[in-house]
């Protein structure tokens, strides 16, 4: 490595079910912290980790969503409200959804999609993948082929 050495290493909790994935590590609960997002790539399940640095301080399940087609292909503040948002991709038929994320309540975080959107949908162009820039006015996405 160029100028970048390991500091610290830490096993975190084992998950013996190889079907849970982590697709992001974002701030999802704005205490400085990265978490961790799990989806099951059988069941559809997601599962948030709230992380203070190596350790789980919570867990909490969001929405589930069944067909596996669906994978999270990017997480990225779209709205400028300090809480990652979520895109997804459905790999088979090629639509586009946004979640925007929020957080409510207080000792006990849960989170939910704000409200979907559909963000377009391009069937014929199933090898392009979604890349999230920001910008000075927000994030916008542009498609890049593979
Ligand atoms: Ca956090
Ligand atoms: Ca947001």
């Amino acid at each position: 490595m160029h100028g970048f050495s390991i500091q610290t290493a830490a096993l975190i909790t084992t998950v013996a079910d190889a079907h849970w994935q982590i697709v992001s590590a974002a701030d999802f609960n704005s205490d400085g912290e990265a978490d961790l997002l799990w989806r099951n790539q059988a069941t559809g399940e997601n599962v948030l980790w709230q992380m203070n640095s190596f350790s789980i301080q919570t867990t909490a399940a969001i929405t589930t969503v069944p067909d596996v087609n669906w994978q999270i292909v990017g997480t990225a503040d779209f709205n400028r409200d300090a809480t990652p948002d979520l895109v997804w991709r459905n790999q088979a038929t090629g639509e586009n959804v946004l979640w925007q994320m929020n957080s409510t309540g207080f000792q006990r975080t849960i989170f939910s999609p704000l409200y979907q959107t559909r963000i377009g949908r391009l069937q014929a162009l199933l090898t392009w993948v979604v890349i999230a820039h920001p910008i000075s006015s927000g994030v916008t996405m542009r498609l890049r082929k593979r």
